[in-house]
């Protein structure tokens, strides 16, 4: 079974589209947990055990991890090791390089790691890109257009009647079927999220932007439609609650956002 075929069907018995994200920050940790690297892969392994009822997918972002050298790295492995299979593993590294050094990311992401899907960055080229797409089954996010305000900078530079994303976007689809081709689009970006979807109706999108970033949910859901869609909620989930009531919040807040996220209402 692919990745893509995983999440679709993962997302209908479940009946959600929700993606956590586990991007924690020790200085953050809830009071019972203390300012360091054991307490901060116990905080997780809680909130795997109280959010995985109400997600399909898990995003790890490795700065969070990577910043504390191989102990942070070992914290990846062994969080991997209790997500439930069956759920979607996204490793969030934002990747890309010359191809024979992508081949080396690519092996570490889905070879020695083993992650589902990945996020990558596509302005080295389709080079850069076609290391991650030989490993069979996996599901690529490539980003498209970010949730930041930067991704003026570049993205959305017009070049003649299109965006510069549209024209990266037309070349991606061209070159990648959409089965193995996620595009990540920020909550931030309504409109250009529009542009997107009309573009490619069959690619998984893959949004962050929700909860501490303020995107607006509802929009995107009307956008969107029933079309394949994996929304990430990290700090607004994870860091519900800094007190003693951590793990009630925690539960709260996935549950909240799962049942926004069901498929079917
Ligand atoms: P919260 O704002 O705490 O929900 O976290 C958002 C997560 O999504 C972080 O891990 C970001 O690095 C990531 N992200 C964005 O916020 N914006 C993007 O455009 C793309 C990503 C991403 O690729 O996941």
């Amino acid at each position: 079974m692919t990745v893509f075929e995983k999440l679709l069907e993962l997302q209908k018995s479940k009946n959600t589209r929700l993606c956590v994200g586990l991007d924690p920050r020790v200085e953050q940790l809830p009071k019972p947990f203390k300012k360091n690297l054991k307490d901060l892969q116990k905080f997780l392994e809680t909130v795997i055990e109280i959010t995985h009822p109400f997600a399909c997918a898990y995003k790890i972002n490795f700065a969070f991890f990577e910043q504390f050298g191989y102990k942070g790295m070992r914290i990846i492995e062994n969080i991997k090791k209790i997500i439930p299979k069956e759920i979607v593993t996204i490793s969030d590294a934002k990747r890309s390089d010359i191809g024979s050094t992508a081949q080396a990311y690519a092996k570490s992401v889905y070879s020695y790691f083993d992650f589902d899907s990945i996020t990558l960055n596509p302005y080295l080229g389709i080079d850069s890109l076609l290391p991650f797409f030989e490993y069979e089954g996996r599901l690529n996010f490539v980003l498209i257009c970010t949730s930041n305000p930067g991704s003026a900078d570049f993205q959305k530079i017009k070049l003649g009647k299109k965006f510069f994303f549209e024209i990266v976007l037309e070349k991606l689809t061209s070159s990648f079927p959409s089965e193995t081709l996620g595009l990540v689009v920020g909550a931030t970006n309504p409109s250009e999220f529009r542009i997107v979807r009309q573009k490619c109706p069959q690619n998984f999108i893959l949004t962050p932007g929700i909860g501490a970033q303020g995107g607006n949910l509802d929009e995107i859901l009307r956008i969107n439609q029933n079309l394949p869609l994996v929304v990430n909620v990290s700090r607004d989930i994870i860091f519900a609650s800094s007190g003693e009531d951590f793990e009630k919040q925690i539960y709260n807040k996935a549950k909240y956002y799962s049942e926004q996220l069901r498929i079917t209402k």
